[in-house]
């Protein structure tokens, strides 16, 4: 008897059911490193009781009394953060699910499958029900995100992973899919990264996936294209691709490969010319057509390169260079990775290269499973390893600003904030950090925890903020002596750029020709750093109040920054007084922001040209019930769409922050929106999830959900600030 289905050093396949028993799954919180295990023994689960956090991301009911009905805003904020504060986590932060990308699941179950790691069979039955359920309900197929349309690198990549993890290739899930696949031409008409998959998968030769080669790392710094200066999110993912891609490393074959050999493609398999499908893509995945100058770059490195120059030597010196740099990101991650696309990378090189036993292999493996995340539609891959941080730090900022931080009754939620921001802070720069190319980190915070250890301009921002906000106030514990608030500013100095304005991870490092090498085609704009009114407005508001309490702190720099940040969001603005946002839905997102750095610097509706225009704008949009409702669309066509599905409280709490930031005068107009927000408050003080809140990279929406309660109660408590008599 065989030990498993696919081949003696492949483990058992694991046993899939039609649903797992949602009150079984609980999340571990070990200091914000998130984990799920399903408890299927009666004692475990009866010794591990479900909190209300987890019954509330598993839709489970949660039977909370009602709340005495708000008569005023702030008791509506009030009764919004009685709900909120039952969902906080042990160790003083918020946890979410972070979907919306549909590419990232195929990256760690590909990863699982060829290291021949077992998958527990909860987790199997939960993924099938996950991508089950967010099939395409015409077509069966999957797109780049939940809200897309289908695709062939979302169609194909979760195809493979429902085969993976056993589902039958007659399940009419499947049979749907395929033919979907099929109608799109097939697998050969994936984009770049999904055929790097499907190459590791061995379920293609490797002639068919673009060329990555490790030597580009070779090239000297002052190279205009040297990877160094590429966004981080791309150069770190070529960077193992270049050393798996430069191995041609396949997984051998099994049944399940040689099955998938005949399902996904509409031509025979054997008979496949691989090398003449590299440069093949759907028109529907090509958002980002290759360059003439990459293809012609593709072609010398395919044609004349690999055959006739690419000597032994150094091939070797471009793969070492590679493997040091995939350990340096491990090291300055404690192997969590960056993100869910580079970390199955990362754990495939060290499976590669080190084996199956090592440390590094096993310590990757490990970690993997904190992108993953189960709701009520089954288990999916976060986009980050969580959004800790960043809602924490809202969390502080809403309770802050509606004045519920001096009463004793909030002081205990906050304070665990506080104390998790405390510990979450970066305290060390990375180890050789030019070596690796990374700037200093210290005193930053990420967007998920300090594992993780990437400071991202706004994340340090909103956390700075709300640290000192809560440490400026009596009865709170100095957890931060000034020294740190400096390595902060310190570090946050760092990222503005020439023009002035900022951007996310880092100070932007190359010019934008580097969009003629952008391979991915998925992604528009992903090849450097741009400026964001976003990262640029938190910087202004942050750095404002810092310079408050300590005036005397690198006075020269932090005004300059500040000046300097204010002028690039005054001629970021549209001539319709919008400003588009990157991170979020969209003009709408970027509005706020903007505002609030016009209010940083004095500049209010009543005399500013740019902060009533921006007003203006924002207003000419709100809608008869008081609401606003931009669609995800708005990002991908950058002008402003309503969502089909009217008024959304996260959008409505958007605008008016933005509007009562610079003084908007007509409080009538204000006042509706913040009933609409009240309107949509549930007895027991939640609001329930609406249209999706986030985007990157133009095209891919992502999940807040956190987000219709920190900026809800943040509307309401600003409004009950500056109209304290107002009731509802
Ligand atoms: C995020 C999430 C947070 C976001 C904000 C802090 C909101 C923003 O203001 C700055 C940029 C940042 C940190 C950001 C960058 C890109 C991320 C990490 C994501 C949108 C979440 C997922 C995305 C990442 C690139 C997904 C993996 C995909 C690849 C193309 C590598």
């Amino acid at each position: 008897k065989r030990a498993s289905d696919d081949g003696d050093s492949f483990p058992k396949r694991p046993r899939l059911e039609a649903k797992t028993d949602l009150t079984r799954w609980r999340v571990k919180d070990d200091d914000s490193r998130h984990t799920w295990h399903y408890l299927a023994d009666d004692k475990a689960a009866a010794e591990w009781p479900q909190s209300y956090a987890e019954k509330w991301y598993l839709n489970l009911p949660l039977d909370l009394p009602a709340l005495p009905k708000a008569e005023t805003p702030l008791q509506a904020a009030e009764n919004g953060l009685t709900f909120f504060e039952k969902l906080q986590l042990p160790s003083g932060h918020w946890g979410c699910e972070y979907g919306g990308p549909m590419f990232l699941l195929g990256g760690i179950v590909i990863t699982w499958y060829v290291t021949k790691t077992p998958i527990p069979d909860a987790y199997a039955t939960e993924i099938k029900n996950y991508i089950t359920a967010r099939a395409h309900p015409e077509d069966g197929g999957w797109g780049l995100h939940i809200e897309g349309e289908s695709t062939v690198f979302g169609t194909a990549m979760n195809y493979i992973v429902l085969r993976l993890i056993g589902v039958d290739a007659e399940d009419p899930v499947m049979v749907k899919a395929r033919a979907t696949l099929h109608k799109m031409g097939g697998a050969v008409n994936a984009p770049h990264w999904a055929k790097f998959w499907l190459a590791v998968l061995g379920v293609v030769d490797w002639d068919i996936v673009n060329p990555v080669p490790p030597e580009i790392w070779l090239l000297p710094d002052w190279v205009p294209i040297a990877p160094w200066r590429w966004w981080i999110h791309i150069r770190q993912v070529f960077l193992p691709m270049g050393y798996i891609y430069s191995k041609r490393w396949s997984c051998e074959e099994t049944d399940i490969t040689r099955e998938l050999k005949q399902e996904l493609f509409v031509q025979p398999h054997a008979e496949i010319n691989w090398a003449s499908h590299r440069n093949r893509i759907s028109p529907i995945d090509n958002y980002h057509p290759k360059s003439w100058l990459l293809n012609s770059v593709n072609w010398v490195l395919v044609n004349v390169y690999n055959p006739y120059l690419r000597f032994n030597f150094i091939k070797e010196r471009g793969e070492k260079w590679v493997s040091e740099l995939v350990d340096m990101e491990d090291a300055n991650t404690e192997y969590a990775c960056l993100a869910p696309v580079n970390a199955p990378m990362n754990t495939l090189v060290c499976y590669i290269r080190d084996g199956p036993d090592a440390f590094t292999t096993q310590r990757h493996i490990e970690r993997l499973d904190e992108y993953l995340w189960v709701k009520d539609e089954g288990m999916l891959c976060n986009g980050t390893n969580g959004v800790q941080c960043w809602d924490t730090a809202f969390a502080i900022l809403a309770a802050v600003e509606s004045g519920l931080h001096v009463q004793e009754r909030w002081k205990p939620m906050l304070v665990k904030a506080l104390e998790y921001l405390d510990r979450q802070q970066i305290r060390e720069n990375c180890k050789d950090q030019e070596k690796c190319y990374r700037q200093p980190r210290k005193g930053g915070w990420p967007f998920s925890n300090r594992d993780q250890g990437y400071g991202v301009s706004d994340c340090i921002s909103e956390a700075l903020k709300a640290v000192i906000l809560l440490q400026k106030t009596e009865g709170y514990p100095q957890l931060l002596e000034d020294r740190r608030i400096f390595d902060a500013v310190d570090t946050l100095l760092l990222y503005q750029n020439d023009n002035g304005g900022v951007s996310s991870y880092e100070a932007r490092r190359g010019g934008e020709y580097l969009e003629m090498l952008n391979a991915a085609e998925v992604f528009g704009r992903i090849m450097i750093e741009y400026d964001y009114p976003e990262c640029t407005t938190a910087c202004v508001t942050a750095l404002s109040l810092f310079h408050k309490h300590w005036p005397d702190y690198r006075t020269k720099d932090v005004e300059l920054f500040i000046k300097r940040a204010t002028n690039w969001i005054k001629t970021n603005q549209r001539p319709d007084g919008s400003w588009y946002g990157s991170w979020g839905i969209c003009f709408t997102y970027a509005g706020m922001f903007a505002l609030q750095s016009m209010a940083a610097i004095g500049e209010t509706y009543a005399n500013s040209q740019i902060a009533r225009a921006g007003c203006d704008f924002l207003i000419s949009k709100q809608r008869e019930d008081g609401g606003w409702s931009e669609s995800y669309r708005a990002c991908e066509t950058m002008t402003y769409v309503e969502h089909e599905s009217g008024s959304q409280v996260v959008q409505t709490a958007w605008a008016l922050i933005g509007l009562m930031a610079v003084d908007y005068p007509d409080v009538a107009k204000i006042k509706k929106g913040i009933r609409l927000i009240t309107s949509r408050q549930q007895a027991n003080g939640e609001w329930l999830q609406e249209a999706i809140e986030g985007v990157f990279n133009k095209s891919c929406m992502i999940s807040y959900p956190n987000y219709k309660f920190t900026f809800t109660i943040k509307a309401l408590g600003m409004f009950a600030k500056r109209y304290p008599d107002e009731r509802l």
